[in-house]
């Protein structure tokens, strides 16, 4: 080949492997299958081995790290990365808004919002749209230089894509690591004994300030935009939200989550609705960011000392705090697992007060070196179990004590058991043990299998300590004497618990089934269990053969359904439970598995539809086979958009996904229409 030809395939395969990585990393929507990109990969390197001139900045192979450096050098930002004030309720966005108004002589202000991301600050230099630089805030005024590192953060353009790149553009964003990158990475650790990392934040930061890029390279890093430093070459809009829209286009990762709202209420309606979203967010986020969107209101406003006075992050409660632990003792799960628990000195964390914290079991203990006594970090994050991520070893003192596991089970003395391989120790009490007896009858009750409002913990502390009930068949036999007789039970709470369990003798098989309690069936597996038998005699008379049949099913799920079923305790319950009238509909079994008219298809919900509310849709969806995921991916084959659909309608149009309407949904789920349920 020519030399200028063999520059100019090099040019090729660079542009086709920078497009094909944005469309992996930052679209999530891949083109090509990762055995072409890996074939496009090899040619290019393969080239620029033979003609190491033809070696760009901006090459895909640049990405995969380099030599070790032996220190950072230092890089003075073109344009400081201030912080930026806090406010931590709601009065102090309202002051805000104010001052906002009041210096712009405005009555409503308009505002672009964004996740504020809890990683690292940086910032991306490039020249003529190839990247140069990459540095972290620093001080604000000078950082580090981790432009090799930066390199290989997959989601970092190397160019700007575009034929007119400014001259010269600083990219602001944040480099974080997503919550199943960072449970991988752990999880990794772990395993060849290294250590783990406390939180996603502290995994990107040690991640980031690698010395060596090839372990930065291999760490998955993610980064998002928000703003930009320097700029030459390049107009600004008059809008942020345009900028952030333009930095889109040069194919910089920018959060689906970013909008523009009026006004201070639309201010703190977004705080609202993302703080609903953070659990469920693919990333940790420490608050929201708002900022005047007029960037001449931007410039007039200024700053005041180091932070600018047309912006603030509006911080949510903490997920991590410290406090000490006072003692570690254990409690008794539904199937005897034995789980070491913190109790802590009380610390308000993620919205509430801890004063327990899950240390999961013996060897966490042991590896996270807890002892009683000491210091720790605690971490709630939405409806998670509280649990203690690290201990601070530098605040231990000399009389802190170790934690010793129980042999014998502190509720019923039967013997704790810890089979070969397995992490968790078990008291070897089965139902005998009335802490397992509670946990499953909490379990029976609880929303998502019987449904019985009103049975708490109190009331079943009373009912089996007191031998009133033994088994979930018993509380059909309860009266109003016997429930009104319990310690602060008054006559109205007893005959509301009355009828809710009256209420949910009619159930469905699927509850019923999750109801059961059996070990590795959650809510999803009973349901392709009812789905799949149709009735629950043919599902208690299949072999696990028959059982792994069964979509989604694998052979540990289908030998704790046949020994469940094997057990004639368990047999007799639900006999028990039947003649107290407990019943469902039932249905044929099916022929095959994996049909239903909408087998094998994943949908997702957004927005209010005119007819059929968000629940009912998922249950109809459900019984036609399909499943019901809470986030729009590349897998995703239907969104189903209602009104006031947001976000994920919008990543449902990036990625090519069929949107419905509730017409349309519909329309799928009639089958006579569709001539394709094959019960
Ligand atoms: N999401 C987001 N984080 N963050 C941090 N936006 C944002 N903007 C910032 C900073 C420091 O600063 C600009 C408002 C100047």
């Amino acid at each position: 080949m020519a030399a200028s030809d063999i520059a100019q395939r090099a040019q090729f395969l660079r542009d086709q492997l920078n497009y094909h990585n944005y469309r992996y990393y930052v679209l999530d929507s891949p083109e090509i299958p990762d055995a072409e990109y890996d074939r496009l990969f090899r040619e290019l390197l393969e080239i620029e081995a033979a003609h190491p001139e033809l070696l760009t900045a901006d090459s895909p192979t640049q990405r995969i790290g380099g030599l070790p450096l032996s220190g950072f050098s230092q890089v003075t930002h073109r344009q400081p990365m201030l912080s930026l004030n806090n406010a931590f309720d709601e009065n102090e966005v309202i002051a805000f808004d104010r001052r906002v108004r009041e210096a712009a002589g405005q009555e409503i202000i308009e505002y672009e919002v964004d996740p504020k991301f809890d990683g690292l600050a940086i910032s991306l230099t490039y020249e003529n749209g190839v990247f140069i630089q990459g540095a972290t805030r620093g001080d604000g005024y000078t950082g580090e230089d981790v432009t090799q590192n930066l390199r290989t953060v997959s989601a970092i353009p190397l160019r700007v894509a575009s034929d007119t790149p400014p001259k010269l553009l600083e990219v602001r964003g944040e480099v974080l690591m997503l919550h199943k990158d960072f449970a991988a990475l752990n999880a990794a650790q772990r395993e060849k004994g290294e250590k783990t990392f406390a939180n996603p934040r502290n995994a990107a930061a040690g991640s980031l300030r690698q010395l060596d890029s090839r372990i930065t390279a291999s760490r998955k890093l993610a980064f998002f935009a928000y703003g930009v430093g320097e700029v030459q070459g390049w107009k600004l809009p008059k809008k942020f939200s345009d900028i952030m829209q333009q930095l889109k286009q040069w194919h910089f990762p920018v959060a689906s989550e970013s909008e523009v709202v009026q006004g201070v209420e639309g201010l703190l309606d977004y705080f609202q609705h993302l703080g609903g979203k953070r659990d469920k967010l693919a990333f940790d986020i420490d608050g929201v960011v708002y900022k005047v969107n007029d960037l001449q209101l931007q410039e007039e406003l200024g700053f005041v000392s180091r932070a600018p006075r047309f912006a603030i992050a509006h911080k949510y409660p903490a997920q991590e705090e410290i406090t000490q632990v006072l003692d570690i003792d254990v409690q008794v799960g539904r199937t005897g697992a034995i789980t070491p628990v913190a109790r802590l000195a009380p610390v308000f964390v993620g919205g509430v007060t801890v004063t327990n914290a899950t240390l999961h079991n013996e060897d966490e203990v042991r590896r996270k070196d807890v002892r009683i006594g000491d210091w720790v970090s605690v971490r709630r994050a939405g409806d998670v179990i509280p649990e203690v991520v690290s201990v601070m070893e530098d605040r231990r003192q000399d009389d802190v004590r170790e934690f010793v596991m129980p042999d014998k089970c502190p509720v019923c003395g039967s013997h704790v058991v810890r089979l070969e391989g397995e992490a968790v120790a078990r008291c070897s009490g089965g139902l005998f043990c009335p802490a397992q007896r509670k946990q499953a009858l909490l379990h029976f009750a609880s929303r998502r299998a019987m449904d019985i409002e009103g049975l708490g913990e109190k009331i079943v502390d009373q009912l089996v300590d007191n031998a009133i009930v033994h088994n979930p068949s018993d509380l059909y036999k309860l009266g109003l004497v016997k429930l009104a007789n319990l310690d602060r039970m008054a006559e109205k709470s007893a005959s509301n618990l009355l009828a809710a369990i009256e209420k949910s003798r009619s159930t469905s098989l699927p509850r019923f089934i999750f109801a059961l309690g059996i070990r590795n069936v959650g809510e999803a597996t009973a349901k392709d269990l009812a789905r799949h038998f149709g009735k629950l005699d043919v599902l208690m008379a299949a072999n696990e053969a028959v059982l792994t049949q069964v979509t989604d099913v694998g052979p540990i799920v289908a030998q704790s359904v046949a020994q469940f079923f094997a057990e004639s305790h368990n047999r007799e319950v639900i006999e028990q439970l039947r003649a107290a009238g407990v019943h469902w509909p039932e249905s044929e079994p099916r022929r095959t598995h994996g049909i239903g008219a909408l087998a094998g298809k994943t949908f997702v919900l957004t927005g209010a539809m005119p007819n059929m509310t968000r629940d009912e849709a998922k249950e109809r969806i459900e019984a036609a086979g399909g499943k019901v995921a809470g986030s729009v991916s590349k897998k995703t084959d239907y969104v189903v958009a209602g009104a006031e659909a947001g976000s994920k309608l919008t990543k449902a149009q990036e990625l090519g996904v069929t949107i419905l309407d509730e017409d349309g949904l519909l329309a799928l789920l009639n089958p006579e229409a569709q001539g394709k349920l094959e019960f």
